[in-house]
């Protein structure tokens, strides 16, 4: 199937009341880059203050002093935001409608009022185990209402939360827990996701050999499955919950106090701890959330992601809730029981924004439209995507099967550094072409750089990397501990600029199209992994001398992980070693970080100084080994010949 995808997509009839009018998308965005303190001195006040604030930015991206500040002065409480500024007219109105893993068990509807009943009561269980303001907790949770009542109650009594991937395992759960200097963490004892269990608990025990024995556990008897128990250290706070008081008094908190820690990867083997601010990141999730999905009142708004990544964060959590909406949770996997289990229970509770993974729709692509068609999906509205470019059959897909041409598809382009949207069409005011993520939202100003010069590409038409060029409210604040990381990792390679680490061309009509990571981050269906990350697991096998990771085309997963491993003298490569290295990499970060592909490297090219010429190994995991470019820097050439003899990906 050839798909143009150079011209514009008109909006669909339909929105003519949408949020933001063809019309106002220039004038607003004109006026957030000219104004900035005007623009956002006005939209600061989507939030409920304690205390309002009198200066609205203060940014530097100078390297050597970085700093970045919103509404400094104000103080606020993201809880009350969320939650007690909406009881007098929302408290009977669903705040999170809960979808189990299991479609044969009852959907739970949680209203604003429950919702503050359970967070006060999981805050005074976190103030009675000694969690007091800026106390870092680690949330290591499946995707189950407690995981919002937890962060909600972190926020309320101003402790950070870092959340970590329930699929993440105890190695990568122990080192999170000890880069915060966590004082608790809250689990669950076992975690049903289609039809299977993960032992979280026992997960957590194991993480625990590894951290201060200091480290409370806080357990949510979730499947009531038997678990092991220490006494002294895990509290059932279900239990616990029961008999503390329903009232807990919010901590008034600055604008820029932390909210939370979230570990993402980046090029080096260790994930850095992205630092979110409490007003700056608040604000601009709901503002996001509302004007990119046209969110209305009564609106059922539904987040596919994991609230372990960012995207659950500010599109499951954050935005929605301070926007009074009602935001669905769906502990499950795309295909069980079936394939068609998006559909129905888009059909089930009438969900009007769907937001999902071009990995999810790639998936469900493959297993036909029939599964789309058994459903009544005339609720729907807009579509959005996340996490990975978007190939225009994907697009097309899903604007014809699930949104049957009347719902316009906004591609988000965002990072967990940027806390929201920062490249997305808007639905009633900005055209979409498939797989391209369009225009800047407002107060972002992207600019596109030659990638080794530096120099601005002026005028349409032109590629190289993304960068951006001042700061919007949901940015991140430092690295966790490390302030100098987070100038040189976005600041020092193109001095006055923030570097995404992406490519990027912007079109003839000044649309943007990310092109993918420039730096050696892969993107394995929708989530981030560094390859350093991956090769130190590697080479923390007793069996491997030497490992090089470089991504490749997947046609479900968009990159696959490719591992190239040379190993010990006199160790013989077999399939039991080759099963033994991907079960060794699952534990010591997660399975999503199993390579797909092992390949065994009697030798790496490599410059006559050591360096592993990676371009070169990427090319032959991409099957594209007539061009390979210069290879007579390389130290021993005739490595490469064999290397692609034996290459494991033959497309
Ligand atoms: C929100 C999220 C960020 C990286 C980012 C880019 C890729 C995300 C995209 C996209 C093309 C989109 N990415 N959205 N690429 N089009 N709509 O995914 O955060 O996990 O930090 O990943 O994902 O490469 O730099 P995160």
């Amino acid at each position: 199937m050839t798909i143009e995808t150079s011209g514009k997509h008109p909006i669909p009839p339909g929105f003519g009341d949408a949020l933001v009018q063809p019309g106002d998308y220039a004038r607003m965005y004109a006026e957030s880059i000219s104004d900035p303190d005007g623009f956002w001195g006005r939209e600061g006040r989507r939030l409920d203050w304690i205390h309002p604030y009198s200066r609205v930015k203060n940014t530097d991206f100078a390297m050597g002093q970085v700093s970045v500040k919103w509404f400094e002065d104000g103080i606020l409480n993201a809880s009350v935001n969320c939650i007690d500024r909406h009881l007098p007219g929302r408290a009977n109105q669903a705040a999170i409608i809960f979808e189990p893993d299991d479609p044969d068990q009852p959907a739970r509807h949680i209203t604003y009022a429950e919702l503050s009943e359970k967070v006060n009561r999981f805050a005074n269980v976190l103030l009675s185990q000694g969690v007091m303001r800026g106390d870092r907790v680690v949330i290591y949770l499946p995707m189950i209402p407690e995981a919002a009542y937890a962060m909600l109650a972190c926020a309320r009594i101003g402790a950070i939360h870092s959340i970590v991937f329930a699929g993440f395992s105890p190695d990568a759960l122990a080192n999170r827990i000890n880069d915060s200097g966590a004082k608790l963490v809250i689990t669950a004892d076992t975690a049903p996701r289609g039809g299977r269990k993960t032992a979280l608990k026992s997960n957590t025990d194991a993480a625990l050999l590894h951290c201060s024995d200091r480290v409370r556990c806080l357990v949510v008897r979730h499947t009531g499955d038997q678990t092991s128990w220490i006494d002294g250290r895990d509290v059932d706070v279900l239990a616990m919950m029961e008999q503390v008081s329903p009232d807990c008094p919010p901590r008034p908190m600055n604008a820029e106090d932390p909210l939370f820690i979230l570990y993402t990867s980046g090029s080096t083997g260790k994930p850095k701890g992205v630092v979110h601010s409490t007003a700056g990141y608040l604000l601009y999730a709901a503002m996001t959330h509302q004007y990119v999905f046209d969110y209305k009142d009564g609106d059922i708004f539904w987040c596919t992601a994991d609230v372990g990544w960012v995207t659950g964060h500010s599109y499951i959590v954050y935005g929605p809730l301070a926007n009074g909406a009602t935001t669905l949770m769906f502990e499950g996997v795309p295909t069980w029981p079936d394939a068609g289990r998006f559909w129905a229970v888009c059909e089930k509770h009438g969900v009007n924004q769907f937001y999902t993974a071009p990995t999810a729709i790639r998936a469900l692509m493959g297993q036909g439209p029939e599964w789309v068609e058994k459903h009544d999906l005339s609720s729907l509205r807009v579509l959005g995507t996340v996490g990975e470019p978007i190939n225009p059959e994907a697009w097309v897909w899903y604007d014809r099967h699930v949104g049957k041409g009347r719902c316009p598809i906004v591609d988000t382009w965002w990072q967990t550094e940027t806390g929201g949207h920062m490249i997305t069409s808007l639905p009633g005011a900005i055209e979409a072409k498939p797989g391209s993520a369009t225009l800047p939202f407002f107060g972002v100003r992207p600019v596109v750089l030659d990638a080794s010069s530096g120099a601005v590409q002026e005028g349409d038409g032109v590629e190289g990397v993304l960068c951006i060029a001042d700061s919007w409210p949901g940015q991140m604040r430092t690295v966790w501990g490390d302030h100098q990381r987070f100038m040189e990792t976005y600041f020092q390679q193109y001095p006055g600029y923030y570097f995404t680490g992406d490519g990027c061309r912007r079109d003839e009509d000044g649309y943007y199209w990310i092109t993918g990571r420039v730096d050696d981050v892969i993107n394995v269906s929708g989530h981030r992994m560094g390859t350093a990350e991956v090769e130190s697991a590697l080479v923390a096998h007793e069996k491997v001398a030497e490992a090089a990771v470089v991504g490749y085309p997947h046609p479900l997963k968009g990159q696959g992980i490719y591992a190239y491993v040379t190993l010990m003298n006199g160790v013989e490569p077999s399939d039991e070693l080759r099963a033994d290295l991907e079960k060794w990499v699952r534990t010591e970060i997660g399975p999503i970080a199993k390579p797909d592909l092992i390949q065994w490297a009697p030798g790496l090219p490599k410059t006559r100084s050591g360096k592993i010429m990676r371009r070169i190994l990427r090319k032959i995991a991409e099957d594209d080994f007539g061009a390979l470019g210069d290879i007579s820097t390389l130290a021993d050439p005739g490595v490469v010949d064999q290397l692609i003899e034996n290459r494991m990906n033959r497309a």
